[in-house]
């Protein structure tokens, strides 16, 4: 199976205030809960970052961020420095 592009999803939902945004962004490489704890931990402390919540099982993190102070962009490249990937790794 082949990928194509950006496996992400980006969920509008922001009806509490403009800006707010709600993306879930696929997180591949993680092996137990104290990766996903470290991902969720190197997002929040993105400015702009007001929770994250990251699953290993779904190899996804649920990201709300006020996208005035950070973009999608800046939180997928937070993840791979934390040696994670957000595309899948080719396979055979
Ligand atoms: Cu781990």
């Amino acid at each position: 199976m082949r990928y194509m592009g950006i496996a992400l999803m980006l969920l509008a939902a922001a009806p509490a205030w403009a800006g707010e945004k709600t993306a879930t962004v696929k997180v591949y490489g993680m092996d137990c809960p104290s990766c996903a704890k470290g991902v969720a931990g190197s997002l929040k402390a993105l400015p702009g970052v007001k929770s994250a919540d990251v699953s290993v099982e779904k190899a996804q993190a649920v990201v709300v961020y006020e996208d005035t102070q950070v973009t999608l962009e800046q939180l997928k490249k937070r993840i791979e420095k934390s040696g994670y990937t957000t595309t899948p790794k080719k396979s055979d």
